[in-house]
């Protein structure tokens, strides 16, 4: 395969002529674009996008780091994230870390070496990293630094109203399944939690687990728990883990929600396909999506925004898994 070098030569230009022509950066006239085109065609060479980053300085590509692609709220976002990336002429390295700062960490050198435009870091388990990388970053959910803007949705917020949906529908022995210390987003979910119980004066029970993968959670954390028939309501940190839980529950005979109530978080299309539904906070992962690559975007074409943590709204979707049976339609 020839490369751009003997390109110019067989069309008789200079090699920067080629790359204005091939980038569209700059004025090459008519007579010379149909000598490049005909040799490339003749040739069948295709610009490697390599080659094409160093000639731009922008590889037009950007790299987003997700903490677990089997899990549907992060299978949705990266799809929203790659759809509107490609809006603005950007494609995307799909990095799958499953939270281990190892793998992370590789695959943050790898985007280097591929001279990415950006990347969109979700839930960080290796922070130092990026403190003082070349590369535009954006953080979602995990706060890295200062001069790092964070997106995540208000889980503060979220936490609470869950608690206070489960209050409202008159569940007065909870428990809540928190995720795991290292994801500020759940701790965030847990504190509001917590206060809004203190709020309304009722003691809630917690217990933590240690992923949201699903093997390992019926595995490592379900049966652990005791009697967990003593409960009327359950908020669970997140949708994947909420129908792990309702698995188990209805595998040990309890009904749903007539014995236990149940959250979720995320609003992930999980939701509609468990049975019953499920009653969750929703997280706006187009919103969300769409901003980080925004966001990004700004930063890359150098433009002026403010580095801080933004937080996007999030809300109550109530389905079955919190309506009684008398009130189901
Ligand atoms: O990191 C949190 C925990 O799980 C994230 O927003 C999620 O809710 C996605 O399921």
């Amino acid at each position: 395969m020839p490369n751009i070098r003997e390109i110019a030569k067989r069309a008789g230009v200079g090699i920067a002529t080629v790359s204005r022509y091939i980038n569209n950066t700059g004025y090459v006239s008519e007579e010379v674009k149909l000598k490049i085109q005909k040799e490339i065609d003749e040739s069948g060479y295709t610009p490697n996008a390599l080659a094409r980053a160093i000639f731009t300085k922008n590889s037009k590509t950007l790299g987003l780091m997700i903490p677990n692609i089997t899990n549907p709220f992060f299978n949705q976002m990266a799809t929203v994230i790659e759809e509107h990336a490609n809006r603005f002429g950007y494609t995307l390295f799909l990095c799958n870390t499953e939270d281990n700062e190892e793998k992370e960490k590789e695959y943050l050198e790898v985007l280097k070496s591929h001279r990415v435009a950006g990347i969109i870091a979700s839930r960080s388990m290796c922070k130092d990293e990026y403190l003082n990388i070349q590369i535009p970053v954006i953080s979602f959910e995990n706060h890295i630094s200062s001069s790092i803007l964070t997106i995540s949705s208000d889980n503060y917020k979220g936490g609470k109203m869950a608690f206070n949906h489960l209050y409202e529908r008159g569940c007065r022995n909870i428990l809540h399944i928190k995720g795991p210390k290292t994801f500020d987003a759940t701790e965030m979910r847990y504190q509001g939690f917590i206060d809004g119980a203190k709020e309304k004066n009722i003691e809630v029970h917690v217990i933590g687990f240690e992923s949201d993968f699903q093997v390992k959670m019926l595995e490592e954390n379900l049966n652990n728990i005791i009697n967990i028939e003593k409960y009327d309501g359950i908020f669970v940190f997140n949708d994947i883990a909420a129908a792990t839980v309702m698995k188990y529950l209805k595998e040990k005979g309890i009904r749903i929600p007539d014995d236990i109530q149940i959250i979720g978080f995320d609003n992930s299309f999980i939701c509609e396909l468990v049975h019953p539904s499920l009653t969750t906070i929703e997280q706006p992962i187009k919103d969300l999506g769409a901003l980080a690559v925004e966001f990004l975007i700004d930063l890359i074409n150098g433009e002026d925004i403010v580095i801080k943590n933004y937080l996007v709204e999030t809300k109550l979707i109530q389905r079955e898994s919190t309506f009684l049976s008398s009130e189901v339609m």
